[in-house]
């Protein structure tokens, strides 16, 4: 039996946007901590992702911005690289779709199965034709109205409003939306996967791990979320069908069969053959047999993925795997639920949520930010059901875990041996084997949580750790024994027990904390962890020997993760208070005018709501402005919203304003205004504003402009 090793695989984000905190909560950060920790204990591990830059969704958004899906496709795929990069997930490999590698790779695939015969069938059947545009439709151009719910905007192959499963056919008053004609059916031929062959060997390997009489893998150590939607799937009706493979489309890998023009493979034909292409360009480049690792049997195949990708990962491509012949199967596909952010889904469309290159950049200032993050992420992933992202949270989690805990431990053990060992490694002493031993289990414990997928649990143990480290560190106080004796063995004995401990927290840091672990390591005189250090530290400590080579040279102190809430430092807060307050902004013109009903808003009159005295310099703070609208129109998907031109004499502003129920876009026209000039810009809906107009509201929720004379001028201060 040759080594074990490991393929692991993230999904393949669509080069059409920029991926938001929930993505990286689900298949990429729990990825990268896993794949950190295995190349610590020594395995050998290759993890592979890549931009998926085929399907429908890139085509729209390229005509939706006016440019190819070329350009689409290549400013996305390196956005997402490099902010993968700047947050520490640490791929082998990542490669792109549309790569000649891929695309010859996922055509051999097809190609092969039509050779073995029965795995592939050609049908035809009657598509959606666009006759303005001159195109079969593929599903999502398609839209009308839902049969579920009456849902005008329905998509043909789902209803984004009641989560209906669609079919165009399905649609009443299909429209082509590439064009808006009604489309027409036309006859047309496609290749259909047999997956209705599949069936049953898909329930048995999925309810028992078991193929052609052998263990693959054990079904218990799934997440029952996974195995349940796996077999509702199966056993759902009439069981599996066959899938068309194949669409009419201009934009994708072409069908590599002559007579095939104008057809390309489905994306989701080609994108999970992309782990192999990926896995293949990465051997390339290294000097390794990519099929050690997809074909080896002593390889362990793991995908990470979001929970709307179960089915593909564990039903479909398996089947396509074995249809091919040779392939590994995954041994677990630990899937994840969705993270929320405050309180709702994230939405492009509604601008709610952060991507991941914007967090970078608003938290520029943020000392320790990547690391932060990835800690709120992690206390906070929706592994077994979906959560929430708060800043509060983020606040919490940072302030007690990282700060108070973590770097508070690190920080004591370091300033402490400089103090009474010059900043040198003392010898091992008869050093207190009790809480080594106790040190030595909760790394046990948080290696066993990882190596089944338990982040939470893992990044628990670590804590633990620590907090057994800070505890220890104040019953000992050796301070205490310092001022009795300064010889007095027990301060050499407790500072080596609590470097021992740094040392470790170091390692089990390191998935979780990537840039932290290093600079902790090098506080402790030591260079950054090598592969397999880990394992090696646990050998060490089980044979009750020094982690750290007495007399190395310990580093000068320094705080890894200041606090948020500290009172003489609010830099930190403020940056996090902005977050907040974008997202009031945000939610303040729809909540004014939807939740409170009319009773609420009177007797909330009666009782008119002071607040609290502000000082002058508060006050001066807001740079008010006189300003006229030059132009109004309707937000697209907003009916409460108007976007809003307004002329500041110095300059030009686009204002997003939630008026349109009280207001006519063109009776505004020329309206003179009062305006926030220095609100920071929020995004609404998708557009940028850049200020807010007061407006005055009376007890029946009446809104009027506060408005100048006629006469003024635009960009005067108002004070
Ligand atoms: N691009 C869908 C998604 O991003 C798809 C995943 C492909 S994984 C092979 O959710
Ligand atoms: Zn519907």
């Amino acid at each position: 039996m040759s080594e074990q090793k490991y393929l692991v695989t993230s999904a393949l984000p669509y080069a059409n946007g920029a991926l938001h905190l929930g993505h990286l909560a689900g298949a990429y950060l729990p990825a990268d901590i896993y794949v950190r920790y295995l190349r610590l204990m020594g395995r050998d591990v290759v993890w592979v992702c890549g931009s998926d830059e085929h399907g429908a969704a890139i085509t729209i958004r390229a005509k939706k911005e006016g440019i190819s899906p070329q350009e689409i496709i290549d400013k996305y795929h390196t956005l997402n690289k490099e902010t993968f990069e700047r947050l520490g997930i640490s791929f082998d490999y990542y490669h792109r779709t549309s790569a000649p590698l891929h695309h010859a790779t996922a055509q051999d695939f097809f190609k092969k199965l039509i050779d073995k015969g029965g795995e592939l069938e050609e049908r035809s059947s009657e598509q959606y034709y666009d006759e303005e545009y001159g195109q079969f439709l593929a599903d999502r151009y398609i839209m009308g109205e839902c049969p579920n719910c009456a849902n005008p905007e329905a998509y043909g192959d789902q209803c984004e409003r009641c989560g209906a499963t669609l079919s165009p056919m399905e649609l009443k008053n299909p429209k082509s939306m590439m064009s808006g004609a009604t489309p027409v059916l036309r006859e047309t031929s496609h290749w259909y996967f047999r997956l209705d062959k599949h069936g049953d060997w898909l329930r048995e390997w999925i309810k028992t791990g078991k193929l052609d009489g052998q263990q693959l893998h054990d079904p218990q150590t799934w997440k029952k979320q996974v195995v349940g939607q796996c077999l509702s799937w199966l056993d759902d009706g009439e069981g599996l069908q066959p899938r068309s493979i194949t669409r009419d489309l201009d934009w994708g890998i072409p069908v590599p069969l002559p007579g095939a023009e104008g057809k390309v493979l489905y994306v989701w034909f080609d994108a999970p053959i992309g782990y192999i292409s990926s896995t293949k360009q990465w051997a390339l480049d290294n000097g390794k047999n990519w099929e050690d690792y997809w074909k080896n049997p002593d390889t362990q195949l793991i995908h990470f993925i979001g929970k709307d990708n179960i089915v593909f990962h564990c039903i479909i491509f398996p089947a396509m795997l074995r249809a091919y012949g040779g392939y590994n199967l995954p041994v677990n596909v630990p899937a994840n639920q969705f993270l929320n952010f405050e309180g709702e889904k994230f939405s492009k469309s509604k601008g709610w949520g952060l991507e991941q290159h914007e967090y970078l950049e608003e938290f520029k200032d943020f000392p320790n930010a990547e690391d932060a993050l990835r800690w709120a992420l992690t206390r906070n992933m929706p592994e077994s059901s979906d959560s929430d992202f708060k800043w509060d949270l983020f606040v919490d989690f940072h302030d007690k875990d990282l700060a108070d805990n973590l770097g508070n431990f690190v920080n004591r053990v370091v300033v402490l041996s400089h103090k009474y060992f010059d900043g040198a490694i003392p010898e091992p002493t008869g050093a207190d084997r009790d809480k080594l031993v106790e040190a030595l289990r909760l790394a046990q414990a948080f290696s066993g949580e990882l190596e089944a997928f338990n982040f939470k649990n893992a990044a628990q143990y670590l804590m633990e750790l620590s907090s057994l480290g800070n505890t220890y560190l104040q019953d000992t106080s050796p301070w205490a024994l310092w001022k009795q004796d300064p010889q007095h063995p027990g301060i050499r004995e407790c500072l080596y027990v609590c470097q021992q401990i740094a040392a470790l927290l170091a390692l089990l840091a390191d998935p979780f904390l990537p840039f932290t672990a290093p600079r902790i390591r090098r506080l402790l005189g030591q260079p950054p962890a090598v592969n397999g250090e880990l394992k090696t530290a646990l050998d060490t400590l089980a044979r009750n020997e020094s982690l750290l080579p007495p007399g190395s040279a310990i580093g000068q102190p320094e705080v890894l993760f200041p606090k948020i809430m500290d009172r003489n430092d609010k830099s930190r807060l403020e940056i996090i208070e902005r977050q907040k307050s974008k997202l009031s902004a945000f939610m303040l013109p729809e909540q004014k005018m939807e939740q409170p009903p009319l009773e609420t808003r009177n007797s909330k009159l009666e009782t008119t709501e002071v607040k609290p005295d502000i000082t002058y310099e508060d006050f001066a703070k807001l740079d008010l402005r006189t300003a006229t609208i030059t132009a109004a129109e309707p937000v697209k998907g907003a009916d409460k919203l108007l976007q809003l031109n307004v002329d500041l004499g110095y300059e030009q502003r686009t204002v997003v304003s939630g008026i349109a129920l009280h207001f006519k876009p063109e009776a505004i026209i020329g309206q003179k205004v009062v305006l926030v000039a220095n609100l920071a810009p929020r995004k609404l809906r998708g557009v940028m504003s850049q200020g807010m107009i007061l407006m005055a509201e009376d007890a029946t929720g009446k809104l009027s402009f506060v408005s100048p004379p006629a006469d003024a001028g635009n960009g005067l201060e108002v004070k």
